[in-house]
């Protein structure tokens, strides 16, 4: 059905590639749904982070995870432990894939972000469009703006609503 690939890869036993199909196969107790039931603005519907990542055999001492929406080269590295039990990947509404314009084919929506730019796991690390997470050592790549300009700047770029993120 998609034409997409999320990959899990880097401090990892196994390298992952999931597409929808791939997806849809994942047990019950790895679902999500109705992601506005937590975060009112945003939709959809998916499978925990945590699950998808376990399956790839993380290494012991990777304590970052990279997030990589190498359509728009965001980017964005969250400790490991702080992530854990936060993190819904959201890849449909209902029956359909999640839409661009909802961040699809798929979005990390992070179930209790603080505000932007007021944290490691803020309201800018819902990556939209994301293609891969990036086990590391360390912390990975970062492009989360880190101004108000700067942020005012990413968000006039966006399509959708306006957000006064
Ligand atoms: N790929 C990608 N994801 C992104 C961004 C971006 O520029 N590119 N902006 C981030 C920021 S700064 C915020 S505050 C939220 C905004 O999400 P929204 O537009 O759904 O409200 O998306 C985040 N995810
Ligand atoms: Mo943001």
């Amino acid at each position: 059905m998609a034409s997409w690939t999320l990959k899990i890869e880097g401090s990892v036993g196994r390298p992952l590639s999931f597409g929808w199909d791939e997806l849809e196969q994942l047990p019950a107790q790895a679902r999500v749904e109705d992601v506005s039931r937590f975060q009112p603005a945003r939709v959809g519907s998916g499978v925990e982070l945590d699950a998808v990542l376990a399956l790839a055999d993380p290494d012991p001492a990777a304590d970052h995870a990279t997030l990589h929406a190498d359509r728009d080269n965001f980017h964005v590295s969250i400790p490991l432990a702080l992530l854990k039990g936060q993190g819904v990947l959201v890849y449909r509404i209902g029956a359909d894939p999640l839409p661009e314009e909802k961040g699809g084919p798929v979005r990390l929506v992070i179930r209790d972000p603080s505000a932007c730019h007021t944290g490691e796991l803020d309201d800018c690390a819902n990556v939209k469009y994301l293609s891969r997470v990036e086990l590391t050592q360390g912390r990975g790549r970062d492009t989360r703006p880190t101004s108000e300009l700067e942020h005012a700047a990413l968000h006039a770029q966006q399509p959708g609503p306006a957000n006064a993120g």
